[in-house]
Formats: C-alpha cells, sequence, structure tokens
C-alpha cells in the first residue's frame, strides 16, 4: 500500500540573515528591537534562527519549534514611516503579528521581498 505522508517536505526556497524586528504580537504592539536573524522561508511560512546552523539541528530536536511565521492571508508591504533605516519592509499575519525586515545592501532586501510576495500570492487568503 501507498504511504502517504501528511507532513509535506519541507522545501526551503530561499534562507539567508536579514535584520528583523517584531514590532506587533496578536495586535499588541511591541517595542522595536532590531536583532539579526537566520530567515528560512518555505511555501507557506518563514522560521527565524540565531545562527545558519540551528535550523538542521531544529531537525534533530523533535520538541525545539523556531519563532514561525504563517504567510496565508499575510501582508506585505514596504514601509519608510515605521523606521528610520532605509530598505524597510513589513509582514503582517492574519493572527496580528508584525515583523520589519531591514537590510542595506538593495538587491538582497528586494530578492527577499520578491520571494515573500510570490509565496503568500500563491497561497489561499486563509
Ligand atoms: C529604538 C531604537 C530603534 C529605533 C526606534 C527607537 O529605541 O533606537 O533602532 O528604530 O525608533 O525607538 P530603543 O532602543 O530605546 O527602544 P529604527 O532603527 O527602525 O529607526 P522608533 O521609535 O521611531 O521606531
Amino acid at each position: 500500500a501507498d504511504i502517504i505522508s501528511t507532513q509535506e517536505p519541507t522545501v526551503v526556497a530561499k534562507e539567508g540573515y536579514l535584520l528583523k524586528a517584531k514590532i506587533a504580537d496578536g495586535g499588541k504592539k511591541l517595542r522595536k528591537n532590531w536583532s539579526t536573524s537566520w530567515i528560512v522561508l518555505t511555501a507557506r511560512k518563514m522560521e527565524f534562527y540565531k545562527e545558519s546552523k540551528q535550523p538542521a539541528m531544529a531537525n534533530l530536536k523533535p520538541g525545539y519549534k523556531p519563532e514561525c511565521v504563517d504567510l496565508c492571508g499575510a501582508r506585505i508591504e514596504w514601509t519608510s514611516e515605521k523606521s528610520s533605516r532605509k530598505n524597510v519592509f513589513q509582514i503582517t499575519t492574519v493572527s496580528g503579528n508584525e515583523f520589519l525586515f531591514q537590510s542595506d545592501i538593495d538587491f538582497l532586501i528586494l530578492d527577499w521581498f520578491h520571494a515573500i510576495k510570490n509565496a503568500i500570492d500563491r497561497l489561499p487568503k486563509e
């Protein structure tokens, strides 16, 4: 008989370091605190790690859950009002979490913006 796994394989679309700040949790405003994060983008979510070596380690630890953004129904937009930094975009999730992402390197932040926007556009809206 065929064995159909209920866990979809996690195909990584893009990964790398970006500056990240979570500015709201469930609609509640948070104090902005920028930090560098290793970001793993898959078809329907983004995961945040402290270092590039962590995703592989997390796979070996069944209980370990990185902070994660569900991209289903999420919005992505450039913002110049929410930071004094250049090249900042915001992601807002259905659950009311808000994140800012930034890089001084133009092509790098553009690549990320388009990769995430692509993922969002391919997903059902909820
Ligand atoms: C914040 C910190 C952030 C800054 C933020 C400040 O101060 O300097 O880097 O955001 O500006 O409030 P603190 O460390 O005391 O919390 P940007 O770098 O994105 O401008 P903001 O209040 O205008 O968001």
